[in-house]
């Protein structure tokens, strides 16, 4: 009898450890505000087909200051939220389906090498191609990466394959921090083309995180290094 009770207990007790573990991740992957890319009402040629243009403009920050305090909620409200980076103003983002989406991006951090040269390159991009500070590339050097935009699906998804990656070139190590606490920025940017409505994910390919190979932390928060990108 006290070895069955023993047994009850050990169950509830891991049962209520699962239940407080989903509690607790679910209160910290709370979904930033949808930001929409904007139609721009121009039209792009790709592959013969005449596509709505659409722009989104992000900004990737290597840390939040008090005039940038970056993201609510989450684990890093309570930890070291201050010397993390994170994709601003949402990484929850919305896109028209069937349409050319041009992304500017404003990146103020410095490098941390990508582990695979594969996400030193551009793909799924028109062209092949990214802008690099009004450059034409089709890669970078991998140490100067210093963090990718990587779209790609949920596994085991029946929605319209989509898979877009761009390296974002890093500042030096030693650039100087101007007024606004941040050095100057590089200017990447990138279009591709989007399918039929779906739901997809985004992530940064770069090890800026924390735990295992930097991999951890900020990399799966929602909010800093991963997100959401909803075709409608
Ligand atoms: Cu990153």
């Amino acid at each position: 009898m006290k070895r069955f009770l023993f047994t009850i207990l050990t169950v509830l007790i891991g049962a209520g450890i699962v239940a407080g573990s989903v509690w607790f991740l679910m209160a910290d992957q709370a979904e930033p505000a949808t930001l929409q890319a904007k139609l721009d009402g121009s039209s792009v040629t790709v592959d013969g087909k005449s596509l709505p243009h659409a722009t989104l403009d992000l900004s990737i920050y290597p840390n939040a200051t008090a005039d940038n305090p970056g993201p609510t909620g989450g684990v890093y409200d309570f930890v070291d939220k201050l010397g993390w980076p994170f994709y601003s103003p949402s990484t929850s983002l919305e896109l028209p389906a069937n349409s050319v989406i041009t992304v500017t991006v404003k990146q103020y951090d410095s490098s941390t090498t990508v582990w695979n040269p594969y996400f030193a390159q551009a793909h799924g991009t028109v062209d092949g191609t990214m802008k690099v500070n009004g450059q034409t590339k089709t890669e970078i050097n991998p140490n100067d990466v210093a963090h990718t935009f990587t779209i790609h699906q949920y596994p085991q998804s029946d929605q319209p394959y989509f898979f877009v990656s761009v390296p974002m070139l890093a500042v030096g190590n030693n650039a100087k921090n101007l007024a606004n606490g941040y050095p100057a920025p590089e200017t990447i940017e990138f279009s591709f083309k989007t399918g039929a409505p779906g739901s997809y994910v985004w992530n940064c390919e770069d090890p800026c995180g924390n735990g295992y190979v930097d991999f951890g932390g900020v990399m799966s928060e929602r909010g800093m290094m991963s997100g959401t990108v909803t075709v409608v």
